[in-house]
């Protein structure tokens, strides 16, 4: 079982859902902070051939019928895989998004686009050329079958707080800011590869 704050590289089990996760910070934690501007915060993650076009290329099908306006991007960043290790490594970003859909439509965005990208589902946490996570949506708590806001495992990844942090660095989760949720991982692979 999980445990708030595991080390990247000891968090090995995918079998373990969110659930199993849930007092480190979701399903029951509420944002504050959230840059005004921003209606969402999504998590961009790649570990597939060309990493950043495949970032470039989920962010202009996510803009493409203006019902979603990206209104701040991160850095991106090389990280180590995360949950299963034996994997190649994945560009990670954060965007701050404006919209008005609601949180399902917003959801069938981001899997249409995963979709749409070629994205073959094989093994929970396995590679995917485009893995596009609702990380959260203003201040809203959702627990539905298919949608967990804010996403369960924003306090376990070194590789959304990171770039988060770009974005958003007056975020917080359940009262806990994004540097002290860091303080507990190793973020020593995650790393910028651009200015
Ligand atoms: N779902 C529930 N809540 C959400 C939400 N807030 N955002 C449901 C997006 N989806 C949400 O997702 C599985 C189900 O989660 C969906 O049906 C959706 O309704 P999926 O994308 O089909 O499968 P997955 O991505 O393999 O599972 P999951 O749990 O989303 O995996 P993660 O959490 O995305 O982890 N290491 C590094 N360094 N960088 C990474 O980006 N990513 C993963 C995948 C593992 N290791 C990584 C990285
Ligand atoms: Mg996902």
């Amino acid at each position: 079982m999980a445990t708030c704050g595991s080390p990247i590289s000891n968090m090995t089990d995918p079998d373990s859902g969110p659930a199993t996760v849930a007092g480190c910070g979701s399903p029951n934690a509420k944002i504050d902070g959230m840059p005004a501007g921003f209606d969402a915060v999504l998590a961009l993650g790649t570990n597939i051939a060309d990493r950043a076009g495949h970032i470039a290329d989920a962010l202009r099908r996510i803009t493409a019928d203006g019902a979603i306006r990206i209104v701040a991007r991160s850095r991106l960043y090389r990280t180590a895989p995360w949950g299963v290790t034996n994997q190649d490594w994945f560009l990670n970003a954060c965007a701050g998004v404006a919209t008005r859909l609601d949180p399902q439509a917003l959801l069938r965005r981001c899997q249409d686009v995963e979709n749409d990208m070629g994205r073959v589902r094989t093994q929970r946490w396995g590679p995917r050329i485009i893995d596009i996570d609702i990380i959260a949506i203003r201040d809203r708590q959702i627990a539905e079958p298919n949608l967990t806001v804010p996403h369960p495992l924003i306090s376990e990844r070194a590789f959304v707080l990171v770039p988060l942090k770009d974005i958003a660095p007056a975020m917080k989760l359940g009262g806990r800011s994004l540097d002290d949720m860091l303080s507990h991982l190793d973020a020593r692979d995650v790393v910028a590869v651009e200015a």
